[in-house]
This record gives structure tokens, C-alpha cells and sequence, in this order.
């Protein structure tokens, strides 16, 4: 057995019931074999790949609140710092019914290469509660908020462990956890990002994952001569990330005819009208079939497939799994060339497969993702100098740090003879970083 291969089957032995968890270290591990068997003696000699794969710490606890109806409901609360090798640990809180401790394992294992490429020193980790947002009011989201903050502000600090958003964490969550943080401890530091602008947040911030995830793209088309300009484009959910991944595309020349939400998905043939879109998500917090409600000509397809619309262009930007295997078969047939990460892992692993050895370029969350994490440290150095800058200067680094994890993942794939291969790529250079810190600081 390969040093891979082993480290693989001990983390299955080691975390029974962790599928999420399992396939992230799978897909990880299998592209890093040509830069491990080539340095085996040295990483086993430090227990690199024993010591990458487990968290320095699970954190989790109880997180009790009391609903508008008078009633204790009681939910689970967690952190994952999972690698401080290059910096604080750094990372989402995610609030939705699915969240387990699988699955923040899954995320945090692939924020810390993620977080690598974008040249930032900053560690990874991940957070989060099964806690469903949806149909809750604002009082009981605060009551919840300060509840999970009352325990978690023990873990965190600004030098420490800084989280910021994800599904189901947004703008109002930020703010209500902030708060309780200051509240407790006294101090008004940068140990959270996202925040709002009046109180330390970041310009940019917002769209800064959905945008980045467009000027990789950008990168990956310019390469094989090709442009936005005049492309159909898919983009799946119609939260933060899809809402900004639109945006862009859109300023670029493209026309996005789909967005979805777990119920359903719609197709407008003339271009989603975005500003719809916004006051439905944003300010109402609604569904995406009122989009059809409102827009004459718009369809609304209740349930899964939105994959069976022809496009050129096809954005995951909703959820882990969300595209197998049968769905990238329908996107080749109808002629899609190009599919990018907005959301964490959205493709499985057959599917990512298929979309390699059908030559449809393809490019992994943790590196076209990685414009809102970057842009989350830009608020982070913004913070620590009391300073803010311009959207303009903001937007600029976003651009710039995507221009360059471009290059570095594709400079990568080709260093280890597999061009084109982003997956491998984006692994190796998240990878060769993190495992130079741990072996320069010893065993710890
Ligand atoms: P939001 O909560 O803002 O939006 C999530 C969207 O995805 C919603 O439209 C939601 O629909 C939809 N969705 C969630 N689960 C499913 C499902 N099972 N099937 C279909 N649609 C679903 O989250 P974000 O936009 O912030 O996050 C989206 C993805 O991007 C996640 O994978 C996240 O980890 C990743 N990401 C986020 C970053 C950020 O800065 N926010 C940075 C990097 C990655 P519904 O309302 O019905 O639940
Ligand atoms: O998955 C991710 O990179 C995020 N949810 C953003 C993390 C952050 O710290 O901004």
C-alpha cells in the first residue's frame, strides 16, 4: 500500500459514519500521490499526512434558546480547528439541519488547502450548528445567535480563530454573533468577518465569493480563447454565492437563465433579472418560485434537475453533492464545456471523473471559491490597521489573488506533467505550503 493509501484507510477506520469527510481526504490524497511518492521518506519521517488529516481540535457543545412561542429548544453548536500551520484558523459557521460533525470535518479539511492558495496566512477551520434559519424569527435567530456565542467566544479571538459565513449565515448572523462577542469579552476586534459596514466589515465582502469565482473562470476561458461574452450560463441556489456569481457573469457579457433553492428552480429564458432575485432572497428571505410569480415568462420546475438546462456554462453554488454523476452527462450531451465551484464539493466523484475524461474544464471549489475567504482576510488586515479601504481597492485584490491562484494551480498541474487538471492542481498547490510550515515547526 501507497503512503496515500494507507493514510486513507486509517482515516475510514478512524471516523466511522464520516462519508463527507471520506471523500474530501479521498479526492485530496489521490492527487497528491505524485508529490508524496516523490517526497516519502521525508513526509513520513515528519507523520505529514497522520498529522494533516486530523484536527487540531474538535470543539462542540450545547446550544440552548428559548422560541418566540415560549418553548427551550436545544441545538448542537461546533468548531473544527483543523490546521494553524499558516496562520489563525479561518472559516465559515454553517447553520442548517444537515450540519454534522462529517460534514464540518469535510469543509474544514478543505478550507485549510483553500485558504493556502489564496497566499494569505491564514489556517482553516470550520463551525456551525444544525440549527435551521428558515421560518425562524429575528428575535429567536438572535436568541439563538448569542446563545452559540456564549459558548464559542472561549475558542475564538482575532489572533486566534476567526469565523465568518456560510450556508445559512449571513449579514444578520454576523451581526447578532458580533455583538454577543463584544458583549462578553469587552473587546471590539476583527474575530469575526462578513460584518456589517458600520462596524468594521469589508466592502466587497458580500459578492467577494461569487465575483472571485467568475474572474477564475475568466482566467480559464481567456486560456482557450473564449469569453463571457454572449455565453448561457447556469448558476444553482440563489443564496450569496449564486446571487454574486450572476452578478458578474452578467457584467461580463453572459446570460444566467437559471438559479434554484431546495424546493425547486427557474428558467427566464430572456436572463434572470437579478434585482428580483435580490429583494426575494435578500429582503424577504423568501422562495425562488415567487422569481416566476413575478416575472412573466419565467418557469418554475418544482424539485431537482436543473441541470437539464442546455448551457455553455454550469456553476454549482448551492451544496455539497449536488451534481452526480447522471446530471454531468446531460450537461455534455446539451454541449456545456466549463464548470466551476462556487459551493464546497458540489460534484461527486464520479462526476468529477466524467468531467475529466470528457474534457470539460473543471475547476474545484477550494480554488474557485476562494475569493470570499481571501477577501475575509483583506477585512482581517483592514481591522488590524483600523483602516477601510475602497471597493475599488478591495475588488482589485479580489481580481489580482484569483489571477494568481490561477496560476498557481495551473502552473502546478503542469509541474507534475497533468495539464488541465485543476483538481490535481489546485491540491498540490494548497498542499506544498502548508506541509513546508508544519515540517519547518516540528512536531506539534
Ligand atoms: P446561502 O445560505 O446564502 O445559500 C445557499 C443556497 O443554496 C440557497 O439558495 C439554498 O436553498 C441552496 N441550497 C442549500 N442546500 C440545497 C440543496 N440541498 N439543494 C438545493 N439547493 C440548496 O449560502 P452560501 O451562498 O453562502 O453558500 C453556498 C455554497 O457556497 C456552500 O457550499 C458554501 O459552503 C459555499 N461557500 C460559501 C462562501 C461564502 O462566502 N458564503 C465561500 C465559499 C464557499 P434553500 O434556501 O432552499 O436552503
Ligand atoms: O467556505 C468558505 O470559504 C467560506 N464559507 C468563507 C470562509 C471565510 O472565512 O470567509
Amino acid at each position: 500500500m501507497s503512503y496515500t493509501e494507507e493514510i486513507y484507510a486509517r482515516v475510514v477506520e478512524k471516523n466511522p459514519n464520516e462519508p463527507e469527510f471520506h471523500q474530501a481526504v479521498k479526492e485530496v490524497l489521490d492527487s497528491l500521490s505524485a508529490v508524496i511518492d516523490r517526497n516519502e521518506e521525508l513526509y513520513r519521517k515528519h507523520g505529514l499526512l497522520e498529522r494533516l488529516v486530523e484536527p487540531e481540535r474538535i470543539i462542540s457543545f450545547k446550544v440552548p434558546w428559548v422560541d418566540d412561542k415560549g418553548c427551550v429548544q436545544v441545538n448542537k453548536g461546533y468548531r473544527i480547528q483543523f490546521n494553524s500551520a499558516i496562520g489563525p484558523y479561518k472559516g465559515g459557521l454553517r447553520f442548517h439541519p444537515s450540519v454534522n460533525q462529517s460534514i464540518l470535518k469535510f469543509l474544514g479539511f478543505e478550507q485549510v488547502f483553500k485558504n493556502s492558495l489564496t497566499g494569505l496566512p491564514i489556517g482553516g477551520g470550520k463551525g456551525g450548528s444544525d440549527f435551521d434559519p428558515k421560518g425562524k424569527s429575528d428575535r429567536e435567530v438572535m436568541a439563538f445567535c448569542q446563545s452559540f456565542m456564549t459558548e464559542l467566544f472561549k475558542y475564538i479571538g482575532a489572533d486566534e480563530d476567526v469565523p465568518a459565513g456560510d450556508i445559512g449565515v449571513g449579514g444578520r448572523e454576523i451581526g447578532y454573533l458580533y455583538g454577543q462577542y463584544k458583549r462578553i469579552t469587552g473587546l471590539y476586534e476583527g474575530v469575526l468577518t462578513g460584518k456589517g459596514l458600520t462596524y468594521g466589515g469589508s466592502l466587497v465582502r458580500t459578492q467577494a465569493t461569487g465575483y472571485g469565482l467568475v474572474y477564475i473562470v475568466d482566467e480559464m476561458l481567456k486560456e482557450v480563447g473564449k469569453s463571457f461574452e454572449g455565453k448561457t450560463v447556469v448558476v444553482t441556489g440563489s443564496g450569496n454565492v449564486a446571487i454574486y456569481a450572476a452578478e458578474k457573469a452578467m457584467q461580463l457579457g453572459a446570460k444566467v437563465v437559471a438559479l434554484c433553492d431546495s424546493n425547486g428552480y427557474v428558467y427566464d429564458a430572456d436572463g434572470i433579472k437579478l434585482d428580483i432575485v435580490k429583494d426575494i432572497k435578500e429582503v424577504k428571505r423568501g422562495r425562488i418560485k415567487e422569481y416566476a410569480d413575478a416575472v412573466p415568462g419565467a418557469v418554475y420546475t418544482e424539485g431537482k434537475g436543473i441541470w437539464n438546462i442546455k448551457c455553455d456554462i454550469y456553476l454549482p453554488c448551492a451544496t455539497q453533492n449536488e451534481l452526480d454523476l447522471d446530471a454531468v452527462k446531460i450537461l455534455k450531451e446539451n454541449g456545456c464545456f466549463l464548470v466551476a465551484e462556487g459551493a464546497n464539493m458540489p460534484t461527486t466523484r464520479e462526476a468529477t471523473e466524467y468531467l475529466k475524461e470528457n474534457g470539460i474544464l473543471f475547476m474545484p471549489g477550494k480554488a474557485a471559491n476562494a475569493g470570499g475567504v481571501a477577501t475575509s482576510a483583506l477585512e482581517m488586515s483592514q481591522n488590524s490597521q483600523r483602516l477601510s479601504w475602497t471597493a475599488e481597492e478591495v475588488d482589485a485584490k479580489l481580481h489580482q489573488i484569483m489571477v494568481d491562484i490561477y496560476a498557481k494551480v495551473s502552473d502546478a498541474a503542469k509541474r507534475y506533467d497533468m495539464p488541465g487538471d485543476f483538481v490535481a492542481g489546485a491540491n498540490i498547490a494548497g498542499f506544498e505550503k502548508v506541509a513546508n510550515a508544519m515540517i519547518a515547526q516540528g512536531i506539534v
